[in-house]
């Protein structure tokens, strides 16, 4: 078996990933490849420095010759692209390396995986490329893509491009959708994680309008566990959604972590809306469940309470990233080993 190549290794998800994948014994080699944004983060993967199954490589998915030299260099057969830009906050104050990284960067990865012989291309996308839902019905693999933002438009334009690879080279490709992930080191300018360190610190929490907007949340090791079946089992040429089946409005989530600090409903302050703010998202994910068995093992009640425990005992890694002392570990750990 040739090496995964895990794209964006050093975000939430890919860094959740990474490990999940390393805790099985049996697992090949993984290459992390990553640019290191201001989302990525080694300290993430302080377990897995040591394991002689995992490299880290600095890369950017938009720079072909790196890419082409790294799946040569560690002989990879499989790739799975977590890498992007994630915060649709972000993209709407600056959509153009969103377009840059997760569209070009997807069709640079395509080619050069084309060219090396990969023969599994897993595409993590989101629930987002579908747009939003009225207050009833679920988004399924057949619902038409209607992205709102910039972010969910420039995911959309790279599941089209994945897309295109299949049909027309029948280069093996998968694009899996899943919804809004929470969990260990999910950067804290997200809402559950912005949430837990505004409150452990007594600032307040802004929500955006009325606090009625609807997200599906999964936990992110469920999502992981998808993601890995997905690489093994999954058809070339299909799209599997993944949810965690449990839909809540930001405001229920909001009260239900300050109920976990211990806080009051008094550190909630409503702010001016997101433009464009999607109303609602929700995942039929049945066939994934029919054609490969998954389904979400954890409860957004126990997932929910795993990470206001996790923040609360990890005080120091969300302190570290919020003023950016985590690029301090990057260059103590790779600065005098690695150039660029
Ligand atoms: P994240 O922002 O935490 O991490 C993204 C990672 O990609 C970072 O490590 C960053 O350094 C890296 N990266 C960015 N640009 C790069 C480039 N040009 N070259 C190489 N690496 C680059 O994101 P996340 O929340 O972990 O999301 C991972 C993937 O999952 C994304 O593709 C996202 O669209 C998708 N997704 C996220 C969610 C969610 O709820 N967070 C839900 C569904 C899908
Ligand atoms: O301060 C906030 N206040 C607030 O009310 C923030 C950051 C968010 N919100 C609201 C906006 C959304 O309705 O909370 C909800 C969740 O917001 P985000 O955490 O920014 O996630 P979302 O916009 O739903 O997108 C996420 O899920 C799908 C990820 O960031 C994407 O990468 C993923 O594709």
């Amino acid at each position: 078996m040739g090496a995964l190549m895990v794209t964006g290794g050093a975000g939430f998800i890919g860094s959740n990933f990474v490990l999940h994948v390393l805790k099985n014994p049996g697992s090949g080699k993984v290459v992390n490849y990553d640019v290191l944004t201001y989302a990525g983060n080694l300290e993430n993967l302080k377990e897995a420095e040591n394991d002689p199954r995992y490299t880290f490589v600095k890369g950017d998915i938009t720079d072909m010759e790196k890419v082409a030299e790294t799946l040569d260099r560690f002989g990879v057969d499989r790739i799975i692209n977590f890498a992007a830009e994630s915060h649709v906050d972000r993209s709407i104050l600056d959509p153009q390396v969103f377009i840059n990284t997760n569209v070009l960067g997807t069709q640079v990865l395509l080619d050069a995986a084309r060219a090396a012989g990969v023969t599994r291309f897993v595409q993590v996308s989101t629930d987002e490329v579908y747009g939003s839902l009225g207050e009833e019905g679920f988004f399924t693999e057949e619902t038409t893509i209607k992205p709102n933002s910039p972010y969910s438009a420039s995911k959309a334009g790279a599941d089209l491009l994945v897309r295109a690879a299949f049909h027309t080279y029948g280069f093996p490709t998968i694009i899996t959708r899943c919804s809004n992930n929470y969990g260990p080191f999910q950067f804290p300018e997200k809402l559950i994680p912005l949430m837990i360190s505004n409150a452990l610190e007594g600032r307040k929490i802004p929500v955006y309008g009325d606090g009625l907007n609807v997200r599906d949340w999964i936990y992110v090791e469920d999502h992981c566990i998808a993601l890995e079946i997905v690489l093994e089992k999954g058809e070339p040429g299909l799209v599997y959604n993944i949810g965690g089946e449990s839909e809540k409005t930001n405001l229920d989530v909001v009260k239900t972590t300050l109920g976990h600090l211990d806080k009051g409903d008094e550190l909630i302050e409503f702010v001016k809306d997101r433009p464009g703010h999607d109303r609602r998202y929700a995942i039929d994910c049945s066939f994934i469940n029919t054609e490969l068995g998954w389904q979400p093992s954890w409860t957004f009640a126990n997932g929910l309470k795993a990470t206001v425990e996790w923040y609360v005992s990890h005080r120091q890694w969300w302190q570290r990233v919020r003023d950016g002392r985590y690029r301090d570990y990057y260059e103590a750990q790779y600065g005098d080993r690695m150039k660029g």
